[in-house]
C-alpha cells in the first residue's frame, strides 16, 4: 500500500532531495512533555499496558503533530521491548526508569534467550503502526525504531540505566566472545522487528544508540558498529536514521554505513561532523535540549544559529538528544515555528 504523504519534507531530505526548508521533529517528543499524554497514560495501568495498547498509542503518537506542529510522528513504544521478546521482561518504575529482575551475565543466560518472533512476540506494535498511519492520514511521515544492539546489550547486562556502565564494559574485556553471541541474538531480532515495522507502514526508521558514548573507540567499532551495520544493511525498504549519543570518536566510521541520515548530539559540530560524515548523508539535529530553558528570544536565537550551521540542506532540525520532561510545551513550538519559517 503505497500512501501520497501530504507533508514528505522529512523523506525527501533523508534521501538528499533540495528542500524548501529543513523539516523539524523532536526525538522523545511524544510522552516526555504533554499534559496530554500524561492523561492518556493515567487513564491506563502503567506505561507497559500502554505501548500494548495500539488503539492508545496511536493517540500518543499522533499529539505532537497536532500541538507541536512537527514534520515527523515516531511511533510510541520503548527500546526494551526487544529484551522482553527474547525473554528477558522489563518493569518500568515510576520517576526511577527501566528495571530488569533477571539479567544476562553467563552463557547458559544467553543460551535462555530466544530471536524473537516479530509477529508473535511484537505484533501489537505493528497493530499501532498501522492503525497510527490510518489515522494520521498521510499528514506527515511515521518513523519506527529501535535500540542498537549495543544499548540494548546495556539493558540486558546492567539490569537498567547505569551511571558508569561497570558491568557491560567488563564484560567486554573479561569474556567478549559471550559479547559477540548475545549482540548477534539482539542483532537478529532487531531486524525481523524492523522489518516487520517497515512492512506495517513506518515510512523511515531511526537506531537509538544512547550509549554509545561510554565505550573506548575500540571497543564501540568492535561491538557495535558491527551490528548497526547488519540491521542497516538488511533493511532495504525505508531510509535509515544512525544516532549514536556521544560517538563524536566514530563519526568518520559512522559515515560509512549504508544508511541515509547520521544523527548528531549537541556537542558534535555540525562543519566538522560533515567533513568526516562526508557528503553523502543527510545530518540530524543537534540543538542543546536546555536551550529550550532560555528566552523565546534565545530559542530564535539559537534555533536560527543551528540552521544556519548546517547550512539548510540535507537537514533535520531536532535536539541533540531526547527533549528534556519539565521543558514548556510553547518553548518547544517556538523551536519548531523557527525551524518552519526558515527558508533557503
Ligand atoms: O511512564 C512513562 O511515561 C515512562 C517514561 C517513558 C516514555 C514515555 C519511557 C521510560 N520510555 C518512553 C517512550 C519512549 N522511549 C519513546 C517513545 C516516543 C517518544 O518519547 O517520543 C522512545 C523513542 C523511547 C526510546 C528510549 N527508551 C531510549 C532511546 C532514546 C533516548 O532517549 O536515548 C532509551 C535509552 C530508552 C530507555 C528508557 N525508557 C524509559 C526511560 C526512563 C528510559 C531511560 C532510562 C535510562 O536512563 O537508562
Amino acid at each position: 500500500m503505497t500512501h501520497i504523504l501530504k507533508n514528505d519534507l522529512l523523506l525527501r531530505t533523508a534521501r538528499g532531495e533540495q528542500v524548501e526548508r529543513p523539516p523539524v521533529w523532536l526525538m522523545r517528543q511524544a510522552g516526555r512533555i504533554l499534559p496530554e499524554y500524561r492523561a492518556v497514560r493515567d487513564s491506563l495501568r502503567d506505561f507497559i499496558e500502554l505501548v500494548k495498547t495500539p488503539q492508545r498509542v496511536a493517540e500518543v503518537t499522533i499529539q505532537p503533530v497536532d500541538i507541536l506542529g512537527v514534520d515527523a510522528a515516531i511511533i510510541f513504544s520503548d527500546i526494551l521491548v526487544i529484551p522482553e521478546a527474547m525473554g528477558l521482561p522489563y518493569e518500568m518504575v515510576e520517576k526511577r526508569g527501566p528495571f530488569f529482575p533477571k539479567t544476562i551475565q553467563t552463557a547458559q543466560d544467553i543460551a535462555g534467550l530466544k530471536i524473537a518472533d516479530a509477529e508473535a512476540d511484537l505484533g501489537y506494535v505493528a497493530e499501532a503502526i498501522r492503525l497510527t498511519k490510518q489515522a494520521l492520514a498521510a499528514r506527515v511521515p511515521l518513523i519506527g525504531f529501535a535500540g542498537a544492539p549495543f544499548t540494548i546489550f546495556t539493558y540486558m547486562v546492567e539490569g537498567g540505566g547505569s551511571k558508569t556502565f561497570s558491568k557491560a564494559r567488563k564484560m567486554m574485556y573479561q569474556a567478549p566472545e559471550l559479547c559477540h553471541l548475545l549482540l548477534q541474538k539482539i542483532t537478529d531480532s532487531t531486524i525481523a522487528y524492523l522489518q516487520m515495522q517497515a512492512g506495517a507502514g513506518a515510512d523511515i526508521i531511526q537506531i537509538f544508540d544512547s550509549w554509545a558514548g561510554i565505550l573506548p573507540p575500540e571497543h564501540y567499532s568492535e561491538f557495535s558498529v558491527p551490528y548497526i551495520a547488519q540491521i542497516c544493511d538488511a533493511i532495504t525498504t525505508v531510509p535509515k536514521t544512525v544516532f549514536a549519543k556521544g560517538a563524536f570518536f566514530a563519526r568518520k566510521e559512522l559515515g560509512r554505513l549504508n544508511c541515509e541520515v547520521i544523527g548528531l548530539d549537541w556537542t558534535m559540530n555540525p562543519q566538522e561532523s560533515r567533513a568526516l560524515v562526508g557528503e553523502q548523508k543527510t545530518l540530524q539535529g543537534n540543538l542543546d535540549p536546555c536551550a529550550l530553558y532560555g528566552s523565546y528570544d534565545s530559542i530564535r536565537k539559537e534555533t536560527r544559529a543551528m540552521l544556519q550551521s548546517f547550512g539548510g540542506q540535507r537537514h533535520i532540525a531536532n535536539l541533540g538528544h531526547g527533549v528534556y520532561p519539565d521543558t514548556e510545551p510553547d518553548k518547544v513550538r517556538c523551536f519548531v515555528e523557527t525551524v518552519k519559517e526558515w527558508r533557503n
